[in-house]
């Protein structure tokens, strides 16, 4: 998936996983792996706005058509009682992630590590680019009408993500739209800020605590957006904004998340190998590798 935002390249990320050496990894960590292909929906064309919804988001047919067939894999695959890890592409695929994981498993927690809060809906966004959304667009009190929106309708009886079954993990960059739901939906968010101020330690301790002091066994999704990392470590992607995760930071999300044995699902995005030349292309594939295998559950010693 690339049209959720408007550079190409974000479509290589899957295969470069692969090449990097992603299922000989899974399977050393003691995983069975099934490598399934990519999914394939681009048969339509590139679509102009249609239908009668307001505000702007590019591309909504193609993006809710391969969101649809994320979806019904990735409900699948749980319901198989299974592991969906799924490769982006642009995080506009959070949208069917969390479609399918909110049907197979609706008491589901999800920690969302990126940059920036992916809260905005057509209404809200100023950009108009659906990797902006996939929050926004599965949140009670935020989703629009999907009936509205041509390529989305199948969204629009299905479950929704409830304000406090979400934890955001280093925000940096906020849209005042998606800061004001925050504020008023009262969504836990753990900016940079907060990683400065407690450590990533003590922040990853109360995220998880958000998330699990009720149900110490609730399944748990992890969307991992590499513009999380800084962009020194990660530059091949879309969107980089300065001041993020470290490499260990970057890595101790991975590993306390892994550490709970709850994660259910996973997902890494916004890998673009073509916005960086060289070195800084491999770079961001390596640690994606790197951060799959953290949360996939390598252990230190
Ligand atoms: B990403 C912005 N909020 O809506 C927008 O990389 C950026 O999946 C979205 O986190 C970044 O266009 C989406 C300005
Ligand atoms: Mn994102
Ligand atoms: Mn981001
Ligand atoms: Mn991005």
């Amino acid at each position: 998936m690339t049209y959720g935002q408007p550079f190409v390249g974000t479509d290589s990320g899957p295969e470069l996983l692969r090449q990097a050496g992603l299922r000989k990894m899974l399977s050393a960590l003691g995983w069975r792996v099934e490598d399934v292909p990519d999914l394939e929906f681009e048969a339509l064309q590139l679509s102009e706005k249609s239908g009668t919804f307001e505000g702007n988001a590019k591309n909504h047919k193609l993006v809710g058509a391969g969101c649809e067939m994320l979806a019904n894999a990735v409900e699948k695959t749980l319901k198989q009682k299974r592991f969906p890890l799924i490769l982006g592409g642009d995080h506009s695929i959070g949208m069917g992630s969390l479609a399918g994981i909110l049907r197979a498993q609706p008491e589901t927690g999800v920690i969302w590590i990126d940059a920036h809060a992916d809260l905005n809906t057509p209404a809200l966004s100023e950009s108009g680019n659906m990797h902006g959304m996939p929050v926004g667009m599965l949140m009670e009190g935020v989703a629009p009408d999907h009936r509205q929106i041509p390529g989305l309708e199948w969204l629009a009886d299905g479950p929704r993500l409830s304000p406090d079954s979400i934890v955001y993990v280093g925000l940096r960059d906020v849209d005042p739209a998606e800061r004001r739901l925050i504020q008023s939906l009262d969504i836990a968010a753990y900016t940079m800020h907060e990683i400065d101020r407690y450590g990533i330690g003590q922040v990853m301790e109360m995220a998880l605590d958000h998330l699990c002091a009720k149900n110490p066994n609730r399944p748990l999704h992890l969307s991992y957006d590499i513009d999380a990392v800084d962009p020194v470590l990660a530059p091949a992607t879309g969107t980089t904004v300065r001041g993020g995760l470290t490499f260990r930071e970057a890595h101790y999300v991975a590993e306390a998340v892994a550490y709970t044995g709850n994660l259910a699902s996973a997902e890494i995005v916004e890998l673009n190998p073509s916005l960086s030349c060289g070195e800084g292309a491999e770079a961001t594939v390596e640690l994606g590798l790197q951060l799959i295998t953290s949360f996939m559950g390598k252990s230190i010693i």
